[in-house]
């Protein structure tokens, strides 16, 4: 039998004392490459920060396998055994040129199921986490299932990018659902836009371009508060390829996948 308690207690200290490398680096300056894009940033912060988790890891639990987005840790192609995915800053941009609105994201996943999210928002300290089964938690602060709620009173987490002409969606799809939603929201952080959710700060988050290190801690989060994780198209979301994201409150999720995404026939 695994223990997960352990293991949670290893990555919450892992996770807060990165946190104090990363707020220290705000004082030192950082170098800025760019990986795909322009627009796709990575620090030298993000690479030590995940370095620091492998050499935690593979120190401790030397049978356990990494995911890691800036690539520092092993070739997965399946998920057998136990799997660690991290994301060392999700929100790289923000953390470049606002010092907020940034995320360490780890999930651990055994066999394919999701067993422990953490999603810590530095800046502020505040640790979102979950062992399945044992509910979600901001901090000390044991978080409520998730309750239903409907479009016209939710607040919808979204990048205008999807609203714009792009090669992933047509704008029209989802414009009519900005439009009649409470109002929409976009951090740049899907990690954080995710334990927003946990939190009732946003209802929804919509993305239609993630990575496994965005996902793997947020949806143990949410799932284990009642939400609702898949893609735009309904279907189930799969940790070892890229993935877009509709991300919910229960309720909200099945309004809009039969009202503005045609059951995910698009
Ligand atoms: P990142 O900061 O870790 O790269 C920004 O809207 C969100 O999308 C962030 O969570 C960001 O994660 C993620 N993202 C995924 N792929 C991206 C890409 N190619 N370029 C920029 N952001 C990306
Ligand atoms: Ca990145
Ligand atoms: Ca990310
Ligand atoms: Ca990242």
């Amino acid at each position: 039998m695994t223990n997960w308690k352990a293991i949670d207690l290893d990555a919450k200290t892992w996770i807060k004392e990165a946190g104090q490398h990363i707020i220290q680096s705000f004082s030192k300056g950082v170098t800025i490459e760019t990986k795909s894009n322009a627009n796709d940033l990575v620090t030298d912060i993000d690479k030590n920060t995940e370095q620091f988790f492998i050499r935690k890891i593979k120190e401790n639990y030397p049978n356990h396998r990494i995911l890691g987005e800036e690539g520092f840790g092993d070739k997965v192609s399946d998920l057998k055994g136990i799997v660690w995915i991290i994301d060392p800053i999700d929100g790289t941009m923000n953390f470049i040129r606002q010092q907020r609105n940034f995320a360490i994201s780890i999930g651990v996943y055994e066999d394919g199921i999701g067993q422990i999210g953490l999603i810590y928002d530095v800046v502020n300290d505040e640790l979102y986490h979950s062992i399945k089964g044992n509910g979600a938690f901001l901090n000390d602060l044991l978080l409520s299932p998730l309750e239903e709620i409907i479009v016209s009173e939710a607040i919808i987490g979204m990048n205008a990018t999807w609203v714009t002409e792009n090669n992933r969606i047509d704008p029209a799809l989802l414009s009519p659902l900005v439009k009649h939603a409470r109002g929409t929201r976009s951090y740049g952080s899907a990690a954080m836009e995710m334990a927003y959710i946990a939190t009732g700060r946003i209802d929804a988050y919509i993305s239609l371009r993630l990575a496994p290190w965005d996902i793997a801690a947020g949806i143990i989060l949410i799932q284990e508060l009642g939400g609702i994780a898949s893609t735009l198209k309904g279907e189930p979301l799969n940790l070892l390829g890229q993935n877009s994201l509709f991300i919910s409150k229960p309720g909200l999720h099945q309004e809009i996948m039969k009202n503005y995404l045609n059951d995910g026939k698009w």
